[in-house]
């Protein structure tokens, strides 16, 4: 081989290398929306999110008006990965003490490991954190606040002592202005004897601090159903709710066993004094529900089990 044919192939060698590695990168960096799986996602530049979207049950990234929505799970639950979409939810170091009050804190970070500081405003807030032991008793539904370094910080009271599940659900606002509404997952130990509750029976009306919330509806697997949702007070008639997190309540589901976390999307309309929500179980098996409403300026929060077949 003389010196010119050997340079030929190199270059050949070389692009072969290229294209390969093209195909690798490739394969590294699939798109958010395989083909055949859902909708093309688009991009969302200056596009307000959360409100109205549709897409086919059991679909994987879907659009959310504007926002590529990255799912966790192939079913439709989220929550269940502490990375999604390219983005890392990254809790500070120091584990909550049992008992003790503090911090919880954390960074999201973006796939070159920088800390994300552009968020979507979603139903009122550029965060939400909720944070559930793992037998499903503790809810609470947060929202930290964001120094300029990127990270999150909200103050918690004393946590009991097991295996909790902590879940960011935000929408960020990447460098082109694509939005991507993701909710990562991650565990939180909380050091000490842990004493895990049965999950509650399956209930459609839930009582707390002498309000009772019940729900009317029909979960079906795969398919978003409306759950319709009233509060009354302690004389019987509809509590006055009042606005929260741009919508008369705000929903969360569980799933019992790996504490998938449900899409769930309210109606920012009150159809008489029944609030509805759109619930797409993504299989059968127990939920928790926890309906956040406000009244009197005082959110509350009514738990409820719900059995799909
Ligand atoms: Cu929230």
């Amino acid at each position: 081989m003389d010196r010119e044919t050997l340079r030929l192939a190199l270059v050949v060698g070389g692009l072969v290398l290229a294209v390969l590695l093209g195909f690798g990168l490739g394969r590294l960096n699939p798109p958010a929306n395989p083909a055949g799986t859902g909708p093309a996602p688009s991009t969302g530049a200056g596009l307000p999110a959360g409100g109205a979207h549709s897409h086919a049950p059991g679909t994987g990234a879907h659009s959310h008006d504007g926002a590529t929505v990255a799912q966790g799970g192939g079913d439709g639950a989220t929550g269940l990965s502490i990375s999604s979409a390219g983005y890392t939810l990254v809790p500070s170091a120091g584990e909550p003490a049992a008992g003790r009050a503090g911090d919880l804190r954390f960074q999201i970070r973006d796939e070159r490991r920088r800390p994300v500081t552009r968020f979507a405003v979603v139903h009122d807030k550029p965060m939400h954190v909720i944070v559930a032991r793992r037998d499903l008793s503790g809810y609470r539904h947060l929202h930290p606040t964001m120094a300029a370094d990127g990270t999150w910080s909200v103050p918690v009271a004393p946590f009991d002592p097991g295996v909790w599940r902590m879940y960011a659900d935000f929408t960020a606002v990447a460098d082109d202005g694509r939005q991507v509404a993701v909710v990562l997952g991650a565990d939180v130990t909380v050091p000490g004897t842990y004493a895990p509750r049965p999950l509650p029976a399956a209930a459609t009306s839930a009582t707390v601090d002498g309000f009772t919330a019940s729900w009317t509806g029909t979960p079906e697997v795969g398919r978003s159903v409306p759950l319709r949702f009233r509060v009354t007070g302690l004389d019987g008639g509809a509590a006055p709710l009042e606005p929260y997190l741009g919508a008369y309540g705000h929903l969360v589901a569980l799933r019992e066993g790996d504490l998938g976390y449900l899409h769930v999307h309210p109606e920012p309309v009150r159809d008489g004094d029944a609030v509805t929500f759109w619930l797409t179980a993504p299989g059968p098996g127990r939920y928790r529900m926890f309906l956040d409403f406000q009244v009197g300026g005082v959110v509350r929060t009514a738990a409820f089990t719900l059995t799909v077949d």
